[in-house]
């Protein structure tokens, strides 16, 4: 019997088979899932897995294996220096952010774009909280994403504005919410599906950043079709699996300068005779997208 993985807490997974109202309670069986070997977590919420029911225990069930997923959005755990993936199987990753409280981190965004790009997962960004104000600088970032081709959504869970428009491109889908701590995710979670009342809390008046409210992963049903999953805020979005020349592949704005840079392996750090450099230089390429590069690039090095 086949389920999806609604959540994961304690080794226990919550398995809802299609079309049932009532989740299973699920170990792995032989508590090692070998299609998960090396990772963080051996399951992520919206994994589909195989079950065996435990005929004397109603209720329960065994995980047996996972199917090969269709996509995912992970980051690298470096406390525990192995892959963790946050969801499984969706048609968008929508990467919450908010103006100003949390402050505004394009570096968080683009990470989260090359992340989703990297398990095949269309991103889309929506910048909540706009009854707060938003300064000309985090317009112009907004902006950029959709010269580079990136959707972006204003709204605010707190005065309603844009919900109805987000409900709308959702509908039918099945999405994850990821972004830092306190940006609204699972507000915005309790708007579209109001029977779920996900715990949220106001923001550190101390630390202007969130409480990291919801600390698993879960999976509700999208009200019209298809899945919504609220993860928990991240404060960092490390990538992994991305070797230093595949990096610039992320970023689309570079793309017309492959190939004429003098060096054939540039890494358009500090190389002569660089193209890419030469663009930013000249204003081509936006230049706090080229920090993000530039700052990935160390890291990526440095291992
Ligand atoms: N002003 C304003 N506040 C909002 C808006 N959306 C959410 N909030 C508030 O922001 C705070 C954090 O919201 P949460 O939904 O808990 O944030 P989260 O992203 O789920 O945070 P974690 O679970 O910690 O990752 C709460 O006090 C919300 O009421 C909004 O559009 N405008
Ligand atoms: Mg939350
Ligand atoms: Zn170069």
């Amino acid at each position: 019997m086949k389920g999806t993985v609604l959540f994961g807490m304690n080794n226990i997974f919550n398995v809802l088979p299609p079309g049932e109202e009532v989740a299973l309670e699920c170990r792995i069986k032989g508590k090692i899932l070998k299609d998960s070997i090396g990772a963080y977590n051996p399951l992520a919420s919206g994994d589909i897995v195989d079950i065996e029911l435990d005929e004397n225990h109603p209720g329960k069930g065994m995980i047996l294996s996972r199917e090969e997923r269709q996509n995912y959005f992970s980051r690298w755990n470096k406390k525990r220096k192995a892959p963790q993936t946050l969801a499984a199987n969706l048609d968008l990753l929508i990467c919450v952010t908010s103006p100003e409280l949390p402050p505004f981190r394009p570096r968080f965004i683009d990470r989260a774009l090359i992340s989703s790009e990297r398990g095949r997962v269309t991103p889309l960004i929506v910048m909540n909280k706009i009854d707060q104000l938003m300064n000309e600088q985090v317009r112009d970032r907004l902006n950029n994403y959709r010269e580079l081709g990136i959707e972006v959504f204003y709204c605010s869970a707190e005065t309603g504005e844009g919900i109805e428009e987000l409900k709308n491109r959702i509908k039918e889908k099945s999405v994850a919410f990821v972004g830092q701590s306190g940006v609204g995710k699972s507000t915005i979670l309790n708007l579209i599906e109001p029977d779920i009342h996900q715990k949220t809390a106001e923001i550190s008046q101390k630390f202007s950043r969130g409480k990291h409210t919801t600390c698993y992963s879960i999976m509700v049903r999208n009200p019209g079709g298809g899945h919504i999953i609220d993860t928990p805020g991240v404060r960092e979005l490390l990538l992994y699996d991305i070797e230093e020349l595949e990096l610039q592949e992320y970023f689309p704005e570079m793309q017309p300068y492959f190939g004429t840079c003098s060096f054939s392996s540039c890494t358009h750090i500090h190389e002569p005779g660089c193209a890419v450099l030469e663009a930013l230089k000249n204003g081509k390429i936006h230049p706090d997208r080229y920090e993000s590069y530039r700052r990935i690039m160390v890291e990526l090095k440095n291992g």
